[in-house]
């Protein structure tokens, strides 16, 4: 078996928290007077961090924000989202995306997250997944986001394996480019499955029980 373990993104991958992303950046985009920021300008910001995600707003308005306004921004963003992510429960988790996680397990898979989330831990416990996972790596580890390795990296080190026995499942390119920087084998759902790098295009979470077997 090449693969040991599956390293998971969160957003978009376990949980459809990017719907709420896209709404709470919306929001703040309206407050500060970007009218026309559109699900396409979403796209951009799958995968990558808080503040990554907050230049792509910006470059949207004429104004000019200085480092402490645009701290203040992310986190008046956060407080939205966070209120947002209050309303979810275990219903939020997909019966395929458990059914996966436990055939993964049963079948002697080491099972991680690699997300760019500072909210990861919050969101697991939300969806009934706290203690869960063999490892969990994220936002808050790491000091380089996707397209960088880091996140995965980390995860793989507290899995204690080799980057080429994992393999790491994600719908953002950042994240599928991250995984190939970094030496894993890449799947990629949504977006990243039409990504001309990704190594096993999925159609669904599912589809992983035929890679790692
Ligand atoms: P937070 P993932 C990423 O999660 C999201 O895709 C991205 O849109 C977000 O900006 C980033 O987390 C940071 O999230 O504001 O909660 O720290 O896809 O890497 O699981
Ligand atoms: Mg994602």
């Amino acid at each position: 078996m090449k693969y040991r373990a599956v390293i998971f993104d969160l957003d978009g991958v376990i949980c459809s928290t990017d719907e709420y992303h896209f709404a709470a950046w919306k929001q703040l985009a309206e407050a500060i007077g970007v009218t026309d920021f559109s699900r396409a300008d979403s796209e951009l910001q799958r995968g990558v961090s808080r503040m990554e995600s907050l230049e792509i707003i910006l470059r949207k308005s004429e104004r000019r924000f200085s480092e402490e306004e645009k701290i203040a921004l992310a986190e008046r963003k956060n407080q939205i989202y966070r209120s947002m992510l209050e309303g979810m429960s275990e219903a939020d988790l997909p019966g395929s995306v458990r059914t996966t996680l436990f055939a993964l397990r049963e079948r002697g898979l080491k099972l991680a997250i690699g997300s760019s989330s500072k909210n990861t831990a919050f969101i697991l416990e939300r969806l009934g997944l706290g203690g869960f996972f063999d490892a969990v790596a994220d936002g808050n580890m790491i000091s380089r986001g996707k397209p960088d390795p880091e996140v995965f990296l980390k995860a793989a080190e507290l899995l204690a394996l080799e980057p080429c026995n994992c393999l790491v499942v994600e719908d953002a390119v950042a994240g599928i480019q991250a995984a190939l920087a970094g030496g894993f084998g890449a799947a990629g759902l949504g977006g990243a499955a039409k990504f001309e790098g990704t190594t096993y295009p999925l159609s669904s979470l599912s589809d992983l029980l035929a890679i790692v077997t």
